[in-house]
């Protein structure tokens, strides 16, 4: 293949996405595919700046709109220094998070203008789509709960692990909405499945929908 596949992970916060990726990064490296594996807002030195500045809730203040530019911005550079150049290389890039953090978090629950949103996207991925996007869904109780046990005693919460409880369930019926939209592009998990199960539920997917040449029967 001349071209990489790029795989994104999305969901409430606490979801597992980190967990699921790593796996699923390390099962595409035993079956010789060279993987990026890599998460937003971040991913390369100016995009991490500007995502300690936004999830330090310094942003919060100017608005969600000022978020999405922000958010934007990081992503415009880890796309161009990080995700472009590994897909041309030919690996695979699994990205924890992209466009659906955007459109859920800024766009449906901070009540952006979606033909705005729609464009200032548009603008910043210039045209790169996923090939999949697997988002993970939770119960938004169970996910701030698993956030609050993987916290370091006396660490703060973040900008968002900070909202309430109607918040991450208005995220949650957001990232659906978008599953339901774009059903080639999404496929929703069920994150309430032990770490290994879910792995397995998503290498399912993988087989399914990309070109792996891989028995999706196989466990690891
Ligand atoms: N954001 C981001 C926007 O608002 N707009 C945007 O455009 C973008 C890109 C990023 C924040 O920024 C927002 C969204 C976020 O609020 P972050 O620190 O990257 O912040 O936070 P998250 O992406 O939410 O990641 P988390 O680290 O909170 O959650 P994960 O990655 O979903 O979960 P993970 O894998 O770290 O697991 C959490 C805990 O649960 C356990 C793990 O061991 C860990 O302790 N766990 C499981 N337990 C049971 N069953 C499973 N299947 C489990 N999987 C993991």
């Amino acid at each position: 293949m001349d071209h990489g596949c790029f795989i994104t992970l999305e969901g409430g916060e606490g979801a597992g996405k980190s967990t699921l990726a790593r796996s699923l990064a390390e099962r595409l490296r035993m079956s010789d595919i060279p993987v990026d594996l890599t998460r937003e807002p971040g991913g390369s030195p100016k995009a991490e700046a500007i995502r300690e500045t936004i999830l330090s809730g310094r942003i919060k203040p100017h608005g969600p709109f000022v978020e999405a530019l922000m958010f934007s911005a990081a992503r415009i550079d880890h796309i161009d220094r990080r995700i472009r150049p590994a897909l041309a290389r030919g690996e695979w890039v699994i990205c924890d998070r992209f466009i659906d953090s955007t459109r859920a978090y800024q766009g449906a629950l901070g009540h952006i203008d979606p033909a705005l949103l729609g464009e200032l996207e548009q603008v910043t991925i210039a045209g790169l789509v996923p090939d999949l996007t697997l988002i993970l869904d939770l119960d938004p109780k169970e996910g701030l709960a698993r956030a609050a046990r993987r916290r370091n005693p006396g660490e703060a919460k973040d900008r968002f692990e900070g909202e309430n409880l109607t918040f991450h369930r208005k995220l949650r019926a957001a990232y659906l909405a978008i599953a339901e939209k774009e059903p080639e592009r999404c496929a929703v998990l069920d994150a309430s499945l032990p770490p290994d199960k879910l792995a397995q539920a998503a290498w399912e997917v993988l087989c399914e929908r990309l070109p792996l040449n891989q028995d999706a029967d196989e466990t690891p």
